[in-house]
C-alpha cells in the first residue's frame, strides 16, 4: 500500500456544489444512484480528469449529462472520468450488500437495521465520489424501502417529504442545507423508537431532539437526552456556539467500530455511549455517555462547520473537540477529579504511544491507512496542546482566539496552521516556536534542579525531546508550567505563577514563602511533559498532604509510589530501603484516608496507585527496560502493606461510606472509595475481601457497587467468584452491554488462571468476532491485563496475535487496534521482548493482511 504524504496536498480540480443520492434499501442488496453536479475548481490546476474514489465497488451504469458515458475507466478501485467541458452532471449507479459488510465502514446491517459509518474513507464503499474532506457538497437524499422492516428513515439535515409507495414500500426525502464533506454523510433505516425533547437556542429557535434506540432500550435514554441539552447550553455559554438546524438526531447501534460519529444532524452512536440507567451502568459509564454526547455535539462547530482540509489535519477537529468535551465535563463533574482522570488517560494511552514505534506528531506527516491515526496522540495530546495555548492566553483571550477561528473559517476545510494563526491573532499570543508541538513527536522531559540564591529559589529547568521514528535532533518546545514554592516547616503555601520554559535550559528565580522551600510544579498538569525531579520523600509526603493544587497533591502521591515501585522492581532497594519506602507510602495514604476536609471523590483519586502500564513507562527510561513481572509483584506487595498497616483506618472508612445513600451528592465518591478499599483488602486479606465483596454484591442497588464487588471477586480464588459471576450473567442475560462487562471483568482480573479463563470465554456461546464491543470486552481487556498479557511463557502475546490474525479479514480497523500492545516490545525486558517480537513477525508473514494491520505491524517491527 502506498504512503500518503502531507506535503503532497493539492486541491481537488473540481467542485461538487450539489449531490443527489437515491437509495433503494435492502439488507442484502441496496441500489445507490448518485448524481453529482460538477464544475471546474477555479482555485485548482485544471484537469479534465474527475477521479472518483471507490472501495470494493463496481459501477452498474455511468451517465454524463443524462447520456450513457464511455469516457471513463477504472484505475484500481477508483473510477476516473474524462470530462470534456467546464460543468457537467455525472450519474453513477452501484449496488452494495450491507449484510456482507463486516468491516462496519460504509453502509452495513446491524440488528436488522441499516446504518452508515463514513469517516474517514467509508463513503467510497457506498458510491464513487471524491471522498476527501476538502470537497464540500450540498446533499439531497431520497431513500425508499419496505415499511415493516424500516419504519424509520433518517438522513442528515431536514426531512422535506415522505410518502407511501406500492407493495408496502415507503420513502423519505432529506435535504441538508449545510455543505459538507462525504465523511459526514449518514443514513439510518430501521425499527427504532425515539426519546424526544426540545431545546430552545440562545436566539430563541426551537430544535427537535431525538435519541433513537430499539423500543426496549427507551427506558435507558434519559441521561443521553439530558446530556445533549446540557451540551447545547454549555457550548452557547462557553464558546458562543449555537446549533444550526431545527432537528438533531442521535441513533444508537450495537455494531460500531468506535464510540460515536458526528454526522451532520444525525449522530450515530455505539449503544455503549447512549444507554445508561442505575441498574446497568456504572458512575463511570454515566460520565462517558455525557462526555461522548458532548464531544459529538461540539463537533457540529469544531469539525462540521469548520472541517479538515486533509486527514493530516485530524487534530484540528479532534484535539480541539476533546479539549471542549474535557472542559465541559470539568464543569459538570468537578474540575479537579476530571483533570486527574484526563491526565491518567493521557499517561496510560498516549505516553506509551509517544515512546514507542508508533510515535507520531499530533499532525502526522505520512500514513498508509488513516484509520490507524485516530490515536491518543491526535486526540488527547492534541487537546493538551490546545489547552497549553489556553493556559498561556488565559480563558478570556483564548475565547477571543476561538471566536476569530470560528468566524474566519466558517464553511471551510481548514488546517492546524489556520487554527494556530487564529489563536495568535485573536488572543494576541506569539506562537512561532509553539508550532513545534504540531511537528515534533515524543514526550518532552524536563529535568528540575534548584538552589537557594539571593533570597529566592533559583529553579533551573532543562528540557529534552526524545528521538522518535524518523525524527531526531529536535528543537526546544515552549513549556508552560504553573509553579509555586511552599514551605515545609511553616506549612506556608506559596503564590502560584506561570513560567514558560522556551530554551533548552533556563533558570527562573522564584520567591520563597519560608525557610524550607518545596517546589510545586506543573500544577494542574499545564504541560504534557515528564517532570524529572529528585524530591526528598518528606517533601513528597508534605505535598501529598498539603498542596493547595489538587492535581499536585495527586501527583505527589503518584510520585511517592512510582519512585518506590520502580526502585524496588529494579532491585535497587535492600530490605531496609524497601521497608522505609512502604512505610512512607502508608503514612501518606493514612493522611489521605483520615483527612476530614477531603471529599471522597478526591480521596479516591489520591488512594489510587499508579497503573502498571504507567509504571512500565517510568521503569523503561534510559538504558533500563520494564519488567512487567517485577512491577506486578511489587505493586501487589505494596497493596498488601497498605491493607495490613491501615487495616483499622480502612475499615472505618469503609463503614462510613457504606452508609451513604445512592442519591446523596456524596454517593459517587463513596462508591469509588468502597471499591478501592475492597481491592486493597483483596491483596492483604483475600478471605476477608471475598466476604466483603460478596456482601457488597448481594446488597448492591446499582451497577457501580455490583461491578466493583465482582471485580474484586474475579481476582480471588473463592467459591463466591463463580457463584456471583453466574448470578450476574443470569440477571443480565440478553443485555449486550452488561454481558460485555461480564467478559471484561474476567479478562481483566488478577486471577492466576486468567489465560485459561479467557480461552474458555472465547468459545462461550455469547462470544462473537462480528461485534466490536464484544471483541474488545474480552480481548482489549485482556491485552490491558498486565499479568495475563505479559505471562512469562508468551501465551498472552500468542493469544493477541491469534486474535489479530482471525479478526483482520473480518474487521481490519478493529484488528489493527490490537497491534500497539505487542508493539511495546522494545521497552520491555529481553525475554518478553523476544516473544512479543516473534508474534509481530508471525503476523507480518501472514498472507493478505489488511492495509490497517500491515501498516501497524510494519511500523511496530521497524
Ligand atoms: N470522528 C469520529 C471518528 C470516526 C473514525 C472512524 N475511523 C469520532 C469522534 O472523534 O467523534
Ligand atoms: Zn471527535
Amino acid at each position: 500500500p502506498p504512503v500518503i504524504r502531507r506535503e503532497d496536498y493539492t486541491p481537488y480540480p473540481w467542485l461538487i456544489p450539489a449531490t443527489k443520492l437515491v437509495f433503494d434499501l435492502g439488507v442484502n442488496s441496496t441500489k445507490v444512484t448518485a448524481t453529482l453536479s460538477v464544475e471546474r475548481n477555479p482555485d485548482a490546476g485544471a484537469s479534465a480528469e474527475l477521479r472518483l474514489n471507490g472501495d470494493s465497488l463496481k459501477a452498474d451504469a455511468v451517465l454524463l449529462d443524462g447520456e450513457t458515458a464511455t469516457c471513463w475507466e477504472m484505475d484500481e478501485a477508483d473510477l476516473v472520468i474524462t470530462l470534456p467541458g467546464e460543468a457537467h452532471e455525472v450519474t453513477i449507479e452501484t449496488t452494495i450488500d450491507p449484510s456482507a459488510n463486516t468491516t462496519l465502514m460504509g453502509l452495513y446491517a446491524s440488528n436488522g437495521m441499516l446504518c452508515t459509518q463514513c469517516e474517514a474513507e467509508g463513503f467510497r464503499r457506498i458510491t464513487f465520489f471524491p471522498d476527501r474532506p476538502d470537497v464540500l457538497s450540498t446533499y439531497t437524499v431520497r431513500m425508499e424501502g419496505p415499511k415493516d422492516q424500516f419504519p424509520v428513515l433518517l438522513c442528515n439535515g431536514n426531512n422535506t417529504a415522505s410518502g407511501e409507495g406500492e407493495d408496502g414500500m415507503h420513502w423519505a426525502e432529506w435535504h441538508d442545507p449545510w455543505p459538507k464533506p462525504s465523511y459526514l454523510f449518514a443514513l439510518v433505516a430501521g425499527d427504532l423508537a425515539a426519546n424526544s425533547d426540545t431545546f430552545t437556542t440562545m436566539n430563541g429557535r426551537e430544535v427537535e431532539l431525538n435519541v433513537w434506540v430499539r423500543a426496549e432500550d427507551l427506558p435507558r435514554t434519559d441521561h443521553a437526552v439530558e446530556s445533549l441539552k446540557k451540551s447545547m447550553k454549555w457550548d452557547e455559554e462557553t464558546f458562543g456556539r449555537e446549533y444550526d438546524l431545527d432537528l438533531y438526531n442521535i441513533v444508537a447501534v450495537s455494531d460500531f467500530n468506535m464510540g460515536a460519529m458526528e454526522n451532520k444532524g444525525l449522530n450515530v452512536f455505539n449503544t455503549k455511549y447512549v444507554l445508561a440507567d442505575i441498574d446497568t451502568a456504572t458512575d463511570g459509564d454515566f460520565d462517558a455517555v455525557e462526555g461522548v454526547i458532548a464531544h459529538e455535539y461540539f463537533h457540529n462547530w469544531s469539525g462540521n462547520r469548520i472541517t479538515c482540509r486533509d486527514w493530516f489535519q485530524l487534530s484540528l477537529k479532534e484535539g480541539f473537540t476533546v479539549l471542549r468535551d474535557q472542559l465541559f465535563s470539568q464543569d459538570m463533574q468537578g474540575e479537579a477529579v476530571k483533570r486527574i482522570e484526563d491526565v491518567r488517560i493521557l499517561r496510560a494511552a498516549q505516553f506509551p504511544e509517544d515512546a514507542g514505534p508508533l510515535a507520531h506528531p499530533i499532525r502526522p506527516d505520512s500514513y498508509r491507512e488513516i484509520s490507524n491515526f485516530y490515536t491518543a496522540t491526535v486526540y488527547n495530546k492534541g487537546a493538551e496542546v490546545i489547552r497549553m495555548m489556553r493556559t498561556m492566553a488565559g480563558t478570556e483571550k483564548f475565547r477571543l482566539g476561538t471566536d476569530l477561528y470560528f468566524d474566519r473559517h466558517d464553511g471551510e476545510a481548514a488546517t492546524c496552521e489556520d487554527f494556530v494563526t487564529a489563536i495568535e491573532d485573536g488572543a494576541g499570543l506569539e506562537l512561532a516556536q509553539f508550532r513545534r508541538w504540531y511537528r515534533q513527536a515524543g514526550t518532552p522531559r524536563v529535568e528540575v534542579s534548584q538552589e537557594l540564591k539571593d533570597g529566592g529559589l533559583a529553579l533551573t529547568l532543562k528540557q529534552t525531546v526524545p528521538d522518535t521514528p524518523g525524527q531526531d535532533a529536535k528543537g526546544a518546545m515552549p513549556i508552560p508550567l504553573r509553579v509555586a514554592v511552599h514551605c515545609r516547616e511553616t506549612g506556608a503555601i506559596g503564590e502560584e505563577q506561570l513560567i514558560v520554559l522556551t530554551l533548552d535550559e533556563e533558570t527562573f528565580i522564584l520567591p520563597l514563602s519560608g525557610p524550607v522551600p518545596v517546589l510545586s510544579i506543573n500544577r494542574g498538569f499545564t504541560a504534557p511533559v515528564v517532570i524529572e525531579r529528585d524530591l526528598e520523600r518528606d517533601d513528597l509526603v508534605f505535598l501529598a498532604a498539603s498542596d493547595d493544587d489538587p492535581f499536585a497533591r495527586y501527583e505527589a502521591m503518584q510520585e511517592l509510589a512510582v519512585n518506590h515501585l520502580v526502585a524496588a522492581a529494579s532491585g535497587d532497594l535492600d530490605e531496609a530501603g524497601r521497608a522505609a519506602g512502604k512505610t512512607a507510602i502508608c503514612d501518606a495514604v493514612r493522611a489521605v484516608v483520615t483527612d476530614s476536609e477531603l471529599d471522597d471523590a478526591m480521596r479516591g483519586e489520591l488512594m489510587t496507585l499508579p497503573s502498571e502500564t504507567y509504571l512500565f513507562e517510568a521503569m523503561a527510561s534510559g538504558m533500563r527496560k520494564a519488567d512487567p513481572g517485577a512491577i506486578h509483584n511489587e505493586r501487589e506487595q505494596l497493596k498488601t502493606a497498605i491493607g495490613v498497616t491501615l487495616k483499622r483506618e480502612l475499615e472505618s472508612l469503609y463503614a462510613r461510606v457504606v452508609d451513604i445513600a445512592f442519591d446523596d451528592p456524596a454517593g459517587r465518591g463513596a462508591r469509588k472509595v468502597k471499591s478501592i478499599i475492597a481491592g486493597i483488602f483483596a491483596a492483604s486479606d483475600p478471605e476477608r475481601a471475598a466476604i466483603m465483596a460478596a456482601r457488597q454484591f448481594d446488597e448492591a442497588g446499582n451497577m457501580t457497587d455490583r461491578q466493583g464487588a465482582l471485580m474484586v471477586l474475579c481476582g480471588l480464588q473463592t467459591p463466591a467468584r463463580d457463584e456471583k459471576l453466574k448470578a450476574f450473567f443470569d440477571r443480565y442475560q440478553g443485555n449486550d452491554l452488561v454481558i460485555d462487562k461480564w467478559f471484561t471483568l474476567q479478562a481483566f482480573s488478577l486471577h492466576p488462571d486468567v489465560i485459561d479463563q479467557v480461552n474458555e470465554l472465547a468459545s462461550h456461546p455469547d462470544f462473537t468476532m462480528k461485534n466490536p464491543n464484544r471483541v474488545r470486552s474480552l480481548y482489549m481487556a485482556f491485552a490491558g491485563n498486565p499479568q495475563g498479557f505479559h505471562a512469562i511463557d508468551g501465551a498472552g502475546y500468542r493469544m493477541i496475535a491469534d486474535l489479530i490474525l482471525a479478526l483482520d479479514p473480518i474487521n481490519p480497523q478493529t484488528a489493527a487496534r490490537f497491534v500497539p500492545a505487542l508493539g511495546r516490545w522494545r521497552r520491555i525486558e529481553s525475554v518478553r521482548a523476544g516473544l512479543m517480537k516473534a508474534q509481530l513477525e508471525r503476523i507480518s508473514e501472514a498472507e493478505g493482511l489488511s492495509r490497517d494491520t500491515f501498516e501497524q505491524v510494519t511500523r511496530s517491527l521497524g
